[in-house]
């Protein structure tokens, strides 16, 4: 590639090649570069046709998939003025006043980011989302946000999906400049699954800011406030964005047995938040426990005790949240968190085309345009069956999630798991354990990253066959999963009550917990010197978000690197071949950059040689192009 570029460039002919030669003409490195750029996504197409993607276990031969349509919008137009453009005008303080002054309810679109987490494993990829970010930001300004970041898709993004995260942030801030981007943060845990130094939690959220996020809405996973207080209060002082502080809701207020999680336990919180100098409270309702007349107390209650707006999300796995909703609305919530019809329902969020619809011509309806949201859903119910493969299998809403309270966002990944173990067929036996894990841990708030221990150990006594007596009466001498461990030494934080002692004596076997924040006990991290070891690690093109997507997650960042170096950008490669390869005669076309398409057709897939390689033969762009592929089949 580059080596003929140079050859056949006319200067060089000429003789009069030197060092300057290229730099005169930056031209042949974008020629190499695209050039580069094709090989390296032949070379991924290659070995995913030959060997499948590591990611698809179990894949249908044949499926038939409709092709999505795009709704129609006005490219050229401007964007209508949204919330986006509310909160530069008012800045983060004022804009919560008109929030709380509003009288229509407002929507969140978790489409982009809870819904598909919950639904479908975290693995919508970029480019789906990307094909209507555009339009729908066009078409329904009224949105109030949209939650497009952060929780798992961090992560995932890289760990699965081999994108860069920041990148998919960026593409989102461009196509839609007019509504609130919102972000989830697990508090001092950050987008991850333990405690991090507070000044990369800080550095991280002011780079978040500055990547386009909004709305943080930050919350512990023990309902811990001293893990908040550093997010809070660095969104608050280093950012112009929202600080949405979050209350995690679990148990059942109207239970008369409710001795700890009563409404005064969430009242009491949300006004320590309040005082923290949060912009917003959110009911984190992240199992969908929250059932409608315990709306009716909750947010009256919350309505009353704070004077900043509240924020409703929860999971539809009951399947009469939209009840709750209908209460919340009814005792002056000022948010709900929604998802696009073909996305909404079950583990994700309730229907925001159904919700809306159900609002028409009442008080508080917020007027939008539903059959725009019908055709956005038409478009994610054909662009959802390209991931079936990660579909949890739950097919009706189950009150069975009051007795386990697994959350939506851990439920569509606790069922592969437990297939992973060998527990297929116990699943039943899984939910139930995780209930008694609960009980036994003393009834802990459970979401990301607690959620994933009481997971964890639910899954052990599953495969070990342990009951709960098991565990007290043999405990010393089982060793238990490592992260089960590190909650009960104070890694994840304090819970209310505290953990029980005679348990924590098991699992600790004499080692001594400490109940101050795990993040006092870490080094701040040295950004200047990491940087320097960063690049000299990987390359010196290196950037500081990725030096934060490292930081996060080192072992991960490391292989979406190689995986970079191998294959290049893999984004924007359409869904049905980068999960499925291609067939013989298959024709793709690929958007490698603004305006640039490559169109690339499989020819054929020779037989193995000797060692085992196959001949990939692509046409690309007219062109023969052949890559050589180890069949690890
Ligand atoms: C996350 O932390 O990813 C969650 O969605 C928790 O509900
Ligand atoms: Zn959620």
């Amino acid at each position: 590639g580059f080596l003929e570029n140079v050859i056949a460039h006319p200067t060089f002919y000429n003789g009069e090649c030197t060092v300057k030669f290229i730099d005169d003409n930056p031209d042949l490195f974008e020629i190499s570069k695209k050039f580069d750029r094709a090989t390296k996504t032949l070379r991924f197409l290659a070995n995913v046709t030959v060997n499948g993607h590591p990611d698809i276990k179990v894949k249908h031969e044949n499926k038939y998939f409709r092709t999505p349509t795009v709704p129609d919008y006005d490219k050229y137009g401007q964007y209508p003025k949204g919330t986006k453009d509310k909160l530069t005008e008012l800045g983060p303080e004022k804009f919560a006043q008109w929030l709380k002054n509003e009288k229509s309810i407002h929507y969140t679109d978790t489409t982009f980011r809870d819904a598909h987490q919950s639904l479908l494993a975290t693995r919508m990829r970029t480019v789906d989302m990307l094909k209507v970010a555009e339009g729908f930001a066009k078409n329904n300004p009224e949105v109030f946000s949209m939650e497009v970041w952060g929780g798992a898709t961090f992560d995932v993004c890289m760990r699965f999906l081999n994108e860069d995260p920041w990148e998919r942030l960026a593409k989102f801030r461009k196509a839609v400049p007019n509504i609130l981007l919102q972000m989830l943060l697990r508090g001092s845990n950050g987008v991850g699954y333990k405690a991090y130094p507070d000044n990369l939690i800080e550095e991280f959220i002011i780079k978040s800011a500055g990547e386009g996020i909004d709305i943080f809405r930050i919350f512990d996973s023990l309902n811990w406030l001293e893990a908040m207080k550093v997010s809070i209060k660095t969104v608050r002082e280093k950012t112009n964005s929202i600080a949405e502080a979050a209350i995690c809701y679990t148990g059942d207020i109207l239970d008369p047995n409710q001795t700890k999680y009563t409404v005064d336990y969430y009242t009491n919180f949300a006004k320590q938040l309040e005082n923290e100098g949060a912009h917003i409270i959110a009911i984190k309702d992240m199992a969908g426990l929250l059932k409608p007349y315990a709306a009716t107390e909750l947010v009256a209650a919350l309505k009353d005790a704070v004077n900043i707006p509240i924020h409703l999300h929860t999971h539809d796995t009951s399947s009469i949240q939209s009840a709750t909703y209908l209460k919340a609305i009814e005792a002056g919530v000022d948010v709900v968190d929604v998802a696009l019809g073909a996305m909404s329902g079950l583990t994700s969020q309730p229907n925001f085309n159904s919700v809306a619809s159900y609002m028409k011509g009442q008080e508080r309806e917020l007027p939008l345009n539903i059959d725009s949201l019908n055709d956005y859903s038409t478009y994610w119910e054909d662009v959802r069956e390209f991931y079936y493969p990660f579909e949890s299998g739950l097919k009706a809403g189950s009150a069975e999630v009051y007795d386990h309270e697994i959350p939506g966002g851990q439920y569509s990944n606790l069922r592969p798991q437990a297939e992973a173990l060998g527990l297929a067929e116990k699943f039943e036996t899984v939910k139930k354990n995780y209930a008694l894990v609960n009980e036994m841990f003393g009834d802990l708030v459970k979401v990301t990253p607690s959620s994933k221990v009481v997971g964890d150990m639910a899954l052990y006594m599953t495969s070990n066959n342990l009951t709960t007596q098991d565990i007290l009466e043999k405990g010393k001498s089982l060793s238990f999963p490592e992260s089960v461990v590190s909650l009960f030494k104070g890694e994840l934080g304090q819970p209310e009550g505290g953990f029980p002692s005679k348990l924590s004596e098991i699992i600790l076997k004499g080692e001594k917990p400490f109940t101050d924040r795990p993040n006092a006990h870490l080094k701040p991290v040295d950004l200047d010197k990491e940087m320097a070891e960063f690049k000299k690690k990987f390359d010196k093109n290196r950037t500081e978000l990725d030096l934060l997507s490292y930081l996060l997650y080192p072992k991960v960042y490391e292989q979406y690197y190689n995986h970079l170096q191998t294959y290049g950008e893999v984004w924007y490669i359409p869904t049905l071949p980068f999960f499925y390869g291609l067939k013989n005669g298959e024709e793709m076309l690929v958007e490698i950059a603004e305006g640039k398409t490559i169109v690339i057709r499989l020819l054929f897939v020779s037989e193995p040689n000797e060692e085992g390689l196959r001949t990939v033969s692509f046409e690309l762009n007219g062109q023969t192009r052949r890559v050589k592929v180890k069949d690890e089949s």
